[in-house]
């Protein structure tokens, strides 16, 4: 961070402090916003998170995740909030346009803002942390304290936060980005008393019955192009209305597609529960960049391995153009190297 100093005298003073993670907060988002802010007010500062919406339930045993205040339930409480502040931190996300309404609000503050992220092509913030070589916004933010020479305040409960964004944005440790660097700052989390038996239970052992059959239903929709190395999958939205489908039960689905021998590429496409729109989720292997393939066709963007966008053409049509731009592809697919 080049004016990394003037930052520092700026939290030398206690401030109204907001940050913000993106819309549909992950694991990465709300443990770094959860992590930097009971930082913060460690050292004196008053510290309050506005996610421009709900966050699934697999999140919400952090300690202080409840009390993350939702835009899209209590706008005029968060605007108020957002107006008020001093200083605001945007986490996990780098583009005004990922927080909807949110950015309207922070578009009208003048205050100083701080970004710690680790996407691609940043807008341009007063103070700005971005390593798109990092696999977490939590590590970025665990670096953040280092430099501010405060790692003795990393207690248990901001310990858990780290490991929680870590742990998730890797995929447990698997994704490319991870490197000894994060396990020396995950070593370190379990030296401040982390139980990683624990964490896993309460991120991935609390699912629904009816997860587990949505699961079925979206394996069973499931089609495999060995010629494109690609698997692909659908979830309409009266299949989600059948199982009762929650925020966040679909999250992890599109992985499965990964499992296949050989195959470096999968995507699922889920219906909108409200909106006339299609949500997709790419994932990749190796040098297959699908934060270039979503943000050219469908509207979105992220990493290299991992982006998301969106289609507004019906289910049908939108995996009609998916396939033939995967003929392309083709060549470019079949000469990924596992
Ligand atoms: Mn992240």
């Amino acid at each position: 961070m080049e004016n990394f100093q003037e930052l520092k005298q700026l939290l030398s003073q206690p401030k109204k402090i907001v940050l913000i993670p993106h819309r549909n907060p992950d694991g990465d988002a709300i443990g770094s916003t959860l992590a930097m802010s009971h930082y913060l007010a460690k050292l004196g500062h008053e510290c309050e998170i506005i996610a421009p919406n709900d966050f699934p339930k697999f999140l919400k045993w952090m300690e202080g995740a409840r009390k993350i205040g939702i835009a899209e339930y209590n706008p005029a409480k968060c605007r108020i909030q957002i107006e008020k502040a001093e200083l605001i931190f945007i986490l996990d996300f780098n583009n005004i346009s990922r927080i909807d309404e949110v950015g309207d609000w922070l578009q009208r503050s003048t205050v100083p803002k701080v970004m710690i992220d680790h996407h691609q092509d940043p807008d341009q913030f007063d103070y700005m942390y971005s390593d798109v070589n990092l696999p977490a916004t939590c590590q970025m933010v665990y670096n953040f304290i280092e430099a501010m020479g405060h790692l003795d305040l990393i207690d248990k409960t901001i310990a858990e936060c780290i490991y929680t964004g870590i742990m998730t944005d890797t995929g447990n440790f698997r994704f490319r980005n991870t490197s000894a660097s994060t396990h020396r700052v995950v070593a370190d989390l379990f030296d401040r008393g982390i139980e990683v038996d624990k964490i896993y239970n309460n991120v991935f052992d609390t699912q629904s019955p009816n997860r587990l059959k949505l699961l079925g239903l979206v394996l069973e929709s499931l089609q495999a192009m060995p010629e494109h190395r690609t698997a692909y999958m659908h979830l309409t939205r009266e299949e989600q209305l059948e199982f009762s489908s929650q925020k966040g039960d679909t999250e992890g689905f599109v992985n499965y597609g990964l499992g296949i021998n050989n195959f470096v590429f999968s995507v699922i496409f889920i219906e909108d529960q409200q909106h006339d729109f299609i949500k997709i989720s790419f994932r990749s292997k190796g040098n297959f960049d699908v934060n270039n393939f979503a943000r050219k066709h469908f509207n979105g963007g992220g990493h290299i391995n991992a982006a998301g966008g969106r289609s507004d053409l019906n289910m049908e049509e939108t995996i009609q153009k998916f396939r033939e731009l995967l003929d392309i592809y083709k060549e470019e697919l079949e000469e990924v190297t596992l």
